[in-house]
C-alpha cells in the first residue's frame, strides 16, 4: 500500500497563517495518489484553534481524495476532558483519530493487512512506559497485521539532543514503519522517518530547509520525498564593525531590497552583530520594520530602547525556558501525585486550582488510609 506521511502543519500559526494553509493543501494534493495518509500530530498550532481555523482546516481534509489518520501532538494537549481541534476535525468526519488506538486497514488491490498505532503525545518522561503499555493493550491486533506502522510525536534522542525515547527502546516493537512528528527536520533513516513540518514555523538553520511530504510504499519500502511550494527564505547574518545607527539602519535595507528585487515573495530574518562606536552608545538604532523582514539586534553597544525590543524578542523567543521550567512543574507534580503529572499541570494552566487541590488530596491518601475507607465502606454495606 502506498502511505502518504506528514506533520507538524501548525494550522492557526499567527505569523505565517496563509502559508500553514496553503501549505497543508499543497501536502495533501502532492499525496493524491496515496491509499491513507498518516499525519504525525501537531495539526494545529493551538489546542482550541479558533473558529475560521476550524472551518479552514475542515475544507482542506474534506476535499483530500485519501481518508487522512491523525494523532494529536503537544500543541494539541488540553486539560482533561476538554476537546481539541482534532477531535472536532474527527467529529465531522474530516479526520480519522487514531491517538492511543490501533487501526486495522486492507489494501484495496493485493488485500495486505496494516495496523497501524497511534500514541498521542505525552510528556516525553512517559512516553516508553505509554508506548509499552499501548503495545501490550492492542497486542492481537498488531499481531493480526502483515504491516505494522506505528505513528507518535515525540523527541527521539538519537535524532535530536535532551530528554526523549531511544531509539532502540521502540525498535524492540518491530514496527515495519516509525513514523514520529515534532521535530520539524527531517530525518530518513527507516524503519524511522520523521516528516518535519510542513510550515516554516520559525525562521533558523532547520527550518529554512524546504519542506516535505513523503510516500511510503509498504512492499517495496520505497520511500520518496517530495517537496512542497512555498515561499523562499533568507536567514542572513549582518556582520557591523564599530559602526554607527544610520549606517546598520541602511546595511539592513540594502541587504533585504536585494533579496526581494531577486526573489519579491522572499521572507527575510538578518541578525545584526558586531558593535557600534564607543561615542554613538545611546543613540538609537532604529531598524526598519517591514511585512516580509525580521531583524534581531545582537549588537554589542545598545541604546534602552534597543535594549527594550531585545527583551520583547527575548519574551516571545523564551517559550523554550519556559517549557523547561514547565517540565521541572510536571515533574514536581508527577511525584506528588504519584501518576501523570501534566493533567495537573494543564489544569493550573487553566487556572482550575481548586481542581487541582481536590486531586492532590484524593491521591495523597495514605494506602493505610484508603485500605482503612474500603473496610468501613465494606462494613457499612454488609450492615445494610
Ligand atoms: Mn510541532
Amino acid at each position: 500500500m502506498k502511505i502518504g506521511i506528514l506533520s507538524d502543519s501548525h494550522l492557526g500559526h499567527k505569523r505565517f497563517y496563509e502559508e500553514g494553509l496553503k501549505q497543508l493543501e499543497d501536502a495533501l494534493e502532492k499525496l493524491g495518489d496515496a491509499e491513507l495518509i498518516i499525519h504525525a500530530g501537531d495539526v494545529f498550532d493551538r489546542a482550541t484553534p479558533d473558529m475560521k481555523t476550524l472551518l479552514e482546516a475542515y475544507s482542506i481534509f474534506r476535499r483530500s481524495k485519501s481518508p487522512v489518520l491523525v494523532i494529536t501532538g503537544n500543541h494539541e494537549k488540553t486539560a482533561e476532558g476538554l476537546p481539541d481541534g482534532v477531535e472536532f476535525l474527527d467529529k465531522v468526519g474530516a479526520v480519522k483519530h487514531i491517538g492511543d488506538r490501533v487501526e486495522l486497514i486492507e489494501s484495496k488491490d493485493d488485500k495486505e493487512r496494516i495496523a497501524i498505532l497511534g500514541m498521542n503525545y505525552v510528556n516525553e518522561g512517559l512516553a516508553e512506559q505509554r508506548l509499552q503499555e499501548l503495545v501490550e493493550k492492542h497486542r492481537e491486533k498488531l499481531e493480526e497485521a502483515e504491516t505494522k506502522i506505528l505513528v507518535i510525536h515525540q523527541t527521539i534522542k538519537d535524532y535530536f539532543p535532551g530528554e526523549g525515547m531511544r531509539k532502540s527502546f521502540i525498535e524492540q516493537f518491530g514496527f515495519d514503519l516509525i513514523i514520529s512528528g515534532h521535530i520539524h527536520r527531517q530525518v530518513e533513516d527507516l524503519p524511522f522517518l520523521l516528516p518535519g513540518s510542513t510550515l516554516t514555523t520559525k525562521i533558523d538553520e532547520v527550518e529554512i530547509e524546504p519542506r516535505a511530504v513523503f510516500l511510503y510504499d509498504t512492499r517495496t519500502k520505497a520511500l520518496e520525498k517530495r517537496v512542497l511550494k512555498q515561499k523562499p527564505f533568507f536567514l542572513i547574518d549582518k556582520e557591523i564593525r564599530d559602526g554607527t545607527p544610520t549606517q546598520v539602519r541602511e546595511e539592513v535595507e540594502k541587504e533585504y531590497k536585494r533579496i526581494k528585487e531577486e526573489h519579491p515573495d522572499a521572507i527575510v530574518r538578518i541578525r545584526v552583530k558586531g558593535n557600534l562606536k564607543e561615542d554613538v552608545e545611546g543613540n538609537i538604532v532604529t531598524l526598519p520594520s517591514l511585512k516580509d523582514l525580521k531583524v534581531d539586534n545582537f549588537l554589542a553597544h545598545k541604546s534602552i530602547e534597543d535594549r527594550v525590543v531585545e527583551w520583547k524578542s527575548q519574551i516571545e523567543e523564551s517559550r523554550s525556558i519556559m517549557a523547561e521550567l514547565d517540565k521541572e512543574l510536571i515533574k514536581e507534580l508527577t511525584r506528588i501525585a504519584g501518576k501523570d503529572g501534566e493533567e495537573l499541570y494543564l489544569l493550573l494552566k487553566e487556572g482550575q486550582g481548586e481542581k487541582v487541590v481536590e486531586k492532590l488530596l484524593k491521591s495523597s491518601l495514605s494506602d493505610e488510609e484508603e485500605r482503612k475507607a474500603r473496610a468501613e465502606e465494606a462494613k457499612d454495606g454488609k450492615s445494610e
